[in-house]
């Protein structure tokens, strides 16, 4: 199937402000680029190049095929989710700068196929966690969830847990090795060392035009000892203030800063304005102290005021992208968790909708 992106209205880019996007694996995922299509407010992909260590250069044959399958979907290619920042680079090692020049080499290679935006994370060796891959929820569904008490009496040595993020090329070995080298990196180092990777690639995402916005982590809280520092407003002001370009923005998603109860997400939202160029709009149902589950995006499905975030995110004028986020498994959907079609087609629908109409009556 071919037909030109124009022919695609970009609804969403044209009548409101932001342009609304979904998560695809690339050409080893499950759910085909044409379904995703068929999704009424999509307007572009979410993707990276998988088959490349992290830290190393990805091709340029590799993107130009990502951009070109999308593209003859009719869907535009402007976001990465993610550029995955090699360990040596957050732990500040001698061999960071090697990296470093790798990652801005992929910020230019990306930006000639006309990437606009990259998220990233800074979390320690783990991406984000969950106790549960499919929890039985009430209406017959099954979501992701998380409970402390379930991870502390994990061990990290052992887990068989798997997860989309995570990578898992290391050898027990090195992944012993990995978690001793964090017992010397304090949050302060961390922060550290985050700021040295920003003062030098935000000079080239500036040069390039695309917009660097980190992930928060999730959940947002230190785990199995390992520092995380993306994780409240006094850190997010903090982070923002490491180096102060428009370029060195944030992923806002309200799932990860949502599960602590103590993040007022809208006061975030202010406060990270005009910084804001990717939003991951989901709702969780908070279950107990640092224990949730995963739920439909609706505000009335979970605890988050899904209306109230799109409300502030449009006051902020907030013209980045936005994704639905996690979906429920539902209707007998298997994949890969957290990332079936139908849950996230009616997200993306239902935050169109809340953004059409608090833009339209605004
Ligand atoms: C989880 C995702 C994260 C995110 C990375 C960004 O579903 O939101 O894995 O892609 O943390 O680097």
């Amino acid at each position: 199937m071919h037909f030109p992106i124009e022919m695609r209205a970009r609804c969403v880019y044209n009548i409101f402000v932001m342009k609304m996007t979904f998560r695809w694996y690339g050409l080893t995922d499950n759910i085909a680029i044409e379904k995703i299509a068929q999704i009424p407010v999509i307007d572009g992909v979410v993707t990276a190049v998988y088959d490349v260590p992290v830290g190393e250069v990805w091709s340029e044959e590799s993107i130009k095929i990502l951009k070109d399958t999308a593209n003859n979907a009719g869907l535009n290619f402007e976001v990465i989710e993610s550029v995955p920042v090699h360990e040596d680079i957050k732990l500040g090692a001698p061999t960071r700068d090697k990296y470093i020049e790798n990652y801005c080499e992929n910020i230019r290679r990306l930006a000639k196929y006309g990437i606009k935006c990259i998220c990233y994370n800074f979390m320690p060796v783990f991406d984000w966690l969950r106790s549960e891959m499919a929890r039985p929820l009430a209406d017959g569904s099954n979501a992701l969830a998380y409970d402390e008490k379930t991870v502390l009496a994990l061990n990290p040595l052992k887990t068989t847990l798997s997860l989309p993020g995570w990578d898992e090329s290391y050898t027990h070995e090195e992944l012993v090795d990995l978690l001793k080298k964090y017992e010397n990196i304090s949050e302060e180092k961390l922060f550290e060392n985050l700021k040295y990777f920003l003062d030098k690639i935000i000079p080239v995402a500036e040069e390039c035009d695309v917009k660097m916005a980190i992930h928060p982590d999730d959940p947002p809280w230190g785990i199995f000892g390992l520092p995380r520092i993306i994780t409240d407003e006094t850190n997010l002001k903090k982070f923002l203030a490491l180096n102060d370009s428009v370029y060195n923005g944030v992923t806002f998603c309200t799932g990860s800063w949502g599960a602590s109860v103590n993040n007022d997400l809208i006061s975030m939202i202010n406060t990270a304005k005009g910084r804001i160029h990717f939003a991951h709009i989901r709702n969780i149902k908070h279950t107990g102290e640092r224990k949730f589950e995963e739920s439909a995006h609706p505000t009335d499905c979970g605890s988050l005021d899904i209306y109230g975030i799109v409300k502030a995110l449009v006051d902020s004028g907030f013209d980045g992208y936005v994704r639905p986020d996690h979906g429920r498994m539902i209707w007998g959907e298997t994949g890969k968790f957290g990332y079936g079609l139908y849950d996230r087609a009616l997200g993306a629908t239902y935050l169109a909708g809340l953004f059409e109409a608090y833009v339209k009556t605004k």
